[in-house]
């Protein structure tokens, strides 16, 4: 049985896979992106894919494979002091996902996803390996809040438009630290003083009222995928439930954009991504 394909809206901020065979859903899927500045396509990963990729990262959190990014190492709200204090050890990224297994690079640069982000580019895609390339995981008790920012925040590319891939590999919302945005945010021009010296939107700022009156909070299941342009105020709260949540991040730029020599988005190499030929 196939789904139908969402149809074209003005507010589709939300498809299902099939809507990547449809040529004007892909199209409608585009321009809801570049105007919300993100849309989630549900069910895009396979759950022979989500297995795939889930036992890897489980085994690879289990071992402690480097390389780790520790919540204590950031000191977000609700991470562990140090890495001495009780939960210090709760990883918070297993970094460089890319060379850590076939699964990965499979899900980051074929079918569906080099289809999706081309599309949502609107020109041929490269995978960045220097910026998220990473398995997100939030911990029961341990696990941090991530306060309002864009992803661009300390990339370096000569276009900001990127756009940040982020599949599910279970059920996400408010209570287990799922991801909120803020629509629209990514053409938003802000005030002096309306970041914080790390780059965080600051919420008592009178500006950031109008900004937060349009958060919300995104409930993804298994193999849904966030798609989201980089410069998008997003943020996420800690997780209340007792199970570790996995979530996999990617982000990708036009085949027009590149990093900025010298600095770190210029230190890790860029992938093309196939370009899929229509059949004639
Ligand atoms: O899961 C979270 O706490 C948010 C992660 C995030 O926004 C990021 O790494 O850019």
């Amino acid at each position: 049985m196939t789904n139908a394909a969402v149809p074209a809206s003005a507010d589709m901020v939300s498809a299902s896979a099939t809507t990547l065979q449809d040529a004007a859903a892909l199209h409608a899927l585009a321009e809801a992106f570049r105007r919300q500045g993100y849309v989630v396509v549900r069910g895009l990963a396979a759950p022979s894919v989500c297995d795939a990729i889930e036992r890897v990262a489980r085994e690879q959190l289990k071992s402690a494979v480097a390389p780790l990014e520790y919540e204590a190492e950031l000191g977000y709200p609700g991470a562990p002091k140090s890495r001495d204090a009780v939960g210090g050890g709760t990883v918070r990224r297993l970094r460089q996902a890319y060379d850590r297994d076939p699964v990965f690079r499979q899900w980051a640069t074929e079918e569906p996803v080099a289809s999706l982000v081309t599309a949502l580019l609107g020109e041929p895609a490269r995978l960045t390996l220097a910026h998220h390339n990473c398995v997100m995981t939030k911990h029961p008790m341990y696990g941090s809040q991530t306060g309002w920012h864009r992803d661009t925040r300390y990339w370096s590319f000569a276009q900001p438009e990127l756009v940040t891939v982020w599949l599910a590999l279970g059920h996400e919302d408010e209570s287990n630290g799922g991801l909120r945005v803020i629509p629209r945010s990514h053409l938003a021009s802000l005030q002096p003083g309306q970041l914080d010296a790390a780059e965080f939107l600051v919420e008592s700022h009178p500006a950031s009222a109008p900004l937060l009156a349009d958060t919300v909070s995104l409930t993804l299941e298994r193999g849904d995928v966030l798609c989201f342009d980089s410069r998008l105020f997003h943020s996420a709260g800690q997780n209340h439930s007792d199970m570790v949540k996995l979530s996999v991040a990617f982000a990708y730029l036009g085949a027009g954009n590149a990093p900025v020599p010298g600095t770190r988005s210029a230190q890790s190499p860029v992938v093309d991504l196939p370009v899929k030929v229509p059949r004639g």
